[in-house]
């Protein structure tokens, strides 16, 4: 301290300025003792007062980064801020969300369209979020997510952070290897996971091997849109392996997508049978399957007509995938899982759970080894097997359990160790940059976590160009990390600072995670999303993102009953009414309430909920919302607004008459 107060008063050799700084120096000392007496007290050693450095984001002060992380069996998105880990939003996705009335009045027909086999469907388990991307990197414009328990595919619209769209795959009733993206977010994938006939048809488990099949599909986004376009999608037919992970290549691997798989053994279970549970007979071999897809020639296939069309939609069938050449398989050490393309998509790294390498995969010698066109051998149905040897870079000892690896933008790759619980931080051979040690594929160090971690997210780690800095460890179990909430635990979700290179790679924040299951995340800079503050004008239709011309406006608010027996209520939303507060309608209208938030202020939300007939919606400023109900039950029902929006807020109700016959 008293090195820079002399060179202050070298500066600014004024006596008034000396006396002030020495008072603040003086201020600054009894500030540094405070903390030196809390940490005693609290118990803190100085990397506690680093972390909390690192991460304490005072008010009004903006995180650097968004984590948009899957809400697993809650069915949500989960927004977070880094590295304050602070929860910022959840999105509603796969299940009703009272608070933005999802699914009670806001986003039904959305919801309804991902029902399978047109059952209600109210929950999903959101699995694996990909935030669109234009030549590898994230652009902030969209977010998709899976439902593994039935197979869907979710759009979110990052202009509002709403879902706009859930597709059912016609084919298979759960994915695993989605949601991914190719490199300008021409194609989703969506990779099946538990092999059914298609269509989840009948058919006894005894005709597995011919009846049973896996799949990837790539859905075609419409960015202009915002939407997926079915009529333009189309899926691969596979063996019935469970098909688990994808990736989509990128830069030199641009065009190719990988599968990793599990379960080549075809094992049917049975326990009760006196047969080998799942666990043992789907790992009894060696090697299961990673598969090479080149979708770009795929998708010419696709579009010279000769997909067949298998429930109302067009497969490439295995024959025709073998006669062009489409699907190529390399063998993958025990029970792998994961596959990740490196930023320059050179190398595709596997992890295998029962054994303690990653395996990296050379793109290079996968074309090498396509062109030469000579396999090791083919599989069961006839698909070729690229030789192991020929197209493998390395093996890198990581440690007991590797799951997932994400990218820095430095030269290495990070991977969870499941079984260790613990990170491990490895070279990426010497082709990454001068940072890194000489060509190699070497273990650098290793963090422990707590406990269980699944997937990891670094800062862009999945992009071509990974940001470094942060990475998340979701964490499947909690344990003695925070109070105990009765038997059912917390996830932990912890930040660690990779900022640094070689061996320091402290945890710097614990974030429990009461809510669902998170199972990945991804992480983009936050001056790439540049979501709307208000909506862009008033009347403004969420689903469309565009004017709602039957919105109702200021002064046009009425009742109005139409000769089909129908009623169309128009309704205006601001500080602190509705207009009109008396709603008349008869036992047996249907109504049509559509409602306008008025408003033009930031953060000027009303609320909608009516008793009884299980309504509930969130009205931004400038949305129209319309909510849609017969009016099957008379009686006298106070509605009301439900944010607390001003000091008037309670007054903010009206009345719902419903006359009886
Ligand atoms: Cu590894 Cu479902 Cu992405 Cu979990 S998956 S860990
Ligand atoms: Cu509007 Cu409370």
């Amino acid at each position: 301290m008293s090195g820079r107060k002399r060179i202050w008063n070298r500066v600014r050799p004024v006596f008034a300025v000396s006396i002030a700084c020495a008072a603040s120096s003086a201020a600054h000392a009894q500030s540094m003792r405070d903390v030196e007496a809390i940490a005693k007290e609290r118990g803190l050693t100085t990397q506690d007062l680093v972390a909390a450095a690192k991460t304490y984001t005072p008010s009004g002060q903006h995180d650097d980064y968004v984590m948009f992380a899957s809400g697993g069996h809650a069915g949500q998105v989960f927004a977070v801020g880094l590295p304050s880990m602070r929860l910022l939003r959840s999105i509603a996705v796969f299940t009703p969300e009272s608070w933005q009335g999802w699914g009670f009045g806001v986003g039904n027909e959305i919801l309804e369209a991902g029902f399978p086999k047109g059952k209600p469907n109210l929950w999903g388990d959101a699995h694996h979020p990909a935030l669109s991307e234009t030549n590898g990197d994230y652009d902030g414009q969209f977010l998709f997510i899976n439902d593994k328990i039935n197979a869907r595919v979710a759009v979110i619209d990052l202009r509002d952070w709403e879902t706009k769209q859930i597709v059912k795959n016609p084919l298979t009733v759960s994915d695993h290897g989605g949601t991914f993206v190719t490199p300008n977010t021409d194609y989703i994938i969506e990779g099946g996971q538990y092999s059914v006939p298609f269509g989840s048809e009948y058919a006894p488990i005894s005709q597995y091997k011919e009846k049973y099949r896996g799949s990837v599909t790539l859905w075609k986004f419409d960015r202009k849109k915002g939407r997926i376009d079915k009529s333009k999608s189309f899926a691969l037919e596979l063996p019935p392996y469970w098909q688990d992970l994808a990736d989509a290549g990128k830069l030199v691997s641009d065009g190719y997508m990988f599968l990793n798989s599990l379960n080549t053994e075809m094992a049917t279970g049975g326990i009760e049978e006196k047969n080998p549970p799942f666990e043992a007979g789907a790992s009894r071999n060696a090697t299961d399957f990673l598969h090479i897809i080149n979708w770009k020639k795929a998708v010419k296939v696709y579009e010279a007509g000769k997909a067949e069309m298998i429930e109302g939609f067009p497969v490439i069938t295995l024959k025709t995938s073998i006669d062009e050449g489409l699907i190529y398989l390399t063998p993958e050490p025990r029970s792998p899982h994961g596959v990740d393309v490196t930023p320059k998509g050179d190398f595709m790294v596997v992890s295998g759970k029962l054994d303690p390498h990653v395996t990296v995969y050379s793109f290079d010698k996968i074309k090498k080894a396509i062109a030469s066109g000579s396999y090791s051998g083919k599989d069961d149905f006839g698909l070729p097997i690229l030789d192991f040897d020929s197209v493998v870079e390395a093996q890198v000892e990581v440690g007991l359990g590797p799951l997932h690896t994400q990218f820095g933008p430095d030269g290495y790759a990070y991977t969870s160790l499941f079984l260790d619980s613990a990170i491990a931080r490895w070279t990426l051979g010497g082709s990454y940059g001068s940072s890194t040690p000489e060509p190699d594929w070497t273990l650098v160090q290793k963090t422990p976590v707590h406990y269980n971690v699944g997937h990891i997210s670094a800062a862009e780690g999945d992009t071509v160009s990974p940001d470094g800095k942060y990475l998340v460890s979701l964490n499947k179990w909690s344990v003695d990390r925070f109070l105990t909430t009765g038997p059912l635990l917390p996830q932990n979700l912890q930040l660690l600072d990779i900022s640094h290179q070689g061996t320091n790679m402290p945890v710097i924040y614990d974030m429990p995670m009461g809510v669902g299951e998170p199972h990945y995340a991804q992480i983009i800079k936050a001056d790439k999303l540049n979501p709307w503050k208000i909506y862009p004008e008033v009347g403004w239709d969420t689903v469309e993102q565009n004017i709602d011309p039957m919105a109702p406006k200021s002064k046009m608010e009425r009742v109005q009953r139409n000769d089909d027996g129908t009623v169309d209520v128009y309704m205006t939303a601001i500080r602190s009414h509705f207009n009109p507060e008396h709603v008349k309608v008869k036992q047996g209208d249907h109504v049509r309430w559509h409602i306008t938030n008025i408003e033009r202020a930031f953060d000027a939300t009303h609320g909608f909920a009516v008793p009884v007939y299980n309504i509930t919606a969130s009205l931004e400023a400038g949305e129209t919302e319309t909510i849609e109900f017969d009016a099957d039950i008379p009686g006298t029902f106070p509605f009301y607004c439900s944010e607390f929006c001003s000091a008037l807020h309670l007054e903010m109700m009206g009345y719902l008459l419903v006359e009886p016959e």
